[in-house]
């Protein structure tokens, strides 16, 4: 197993680390595993709006609801990150073909930073928590879709992942490594 925790492709940065999405000072964007509403929530959701304060879901309330696969940027008010992309990712079992809806949840937040001109932005492991989908088949879609975007980027320059326990975050750093051997 690889005991690096980044990977570069092209001139991208891809980070894996341990940590609270809602405390990632260095990026331009962090993405919150929202529920339809927009609203706090558990897990993430309740972590960033805990942190941002009542406007995240005002500000939320005027893109409500998404779809799942859906992606909205707000504001980031009171969190050290400037802006906030919203991702309603698949319920496992219930919103089908679930790899699809999730892969759609990192492309169109990597499409929304690229919109707006973002240089970095991090992900949590979306729809892994209350949602239910297998960690291990969720990172390979996350890596997957993130690594096949790379070469279209032109102002993200790091894409970090954000876990939220050791195991995960070395099982994460493993299939990343898979990747590299094979570039
Ligand atoms: N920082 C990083 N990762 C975290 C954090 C944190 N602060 N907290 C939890 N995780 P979840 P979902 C991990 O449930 O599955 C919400 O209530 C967690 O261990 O936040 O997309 C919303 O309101 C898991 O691996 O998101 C929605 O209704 C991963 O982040 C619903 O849950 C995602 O867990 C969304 O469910």
């Amino acid at each position: 197993m690889s005991k690096k925790n980044n990977l570069k492709i092209s001139d991208i940065e891809i980070e894996v680390t341990l940590g609270d999405i809602a405390n990632q000072p260095d990026v331009e964007a962090v993405v919150n595993a929202a529920n339809a509403e927009l609203r706090t929530g558990g897990g993430v959701a309740g972590a960033l709006h805990r942190a941002a304060g009542p406007e995240l879901a005002e500000e939320g309330r005027k893109y409500a609801p998404i779809r799942p696969g859906e992606a909205v940027i707000t504001k980031g008010y009171n969190l050290p990150t400037p802006y906030v992309i919203h991702c309603l990712g698949p319920i496992y079992g219930v919103n089908n073909p679930a790899d699809k809806l999730l892969a759609n949840c990192y492309s169109n937040a990597l499409r929304i930073a690229e919109e707006n001109e973002l240089s970095s932005i991090a992900f949590p492991a979306i729809s892994t928590g209350a949602f239910r989908y297998p960690f291990d088949e969720a990172s390979d879609v996350a890596i997957a879709t993130t690594t096949e975007i790379c070469g279209d980027l032109k102002h993200v320059k790091k894409i970090r992942f954000v876990l939220f326990d050791a195991g995960e975050k070395e099982f994460f750093k493993s299939k990343l490594a898979q990747v590299e051997s094979t570039l």
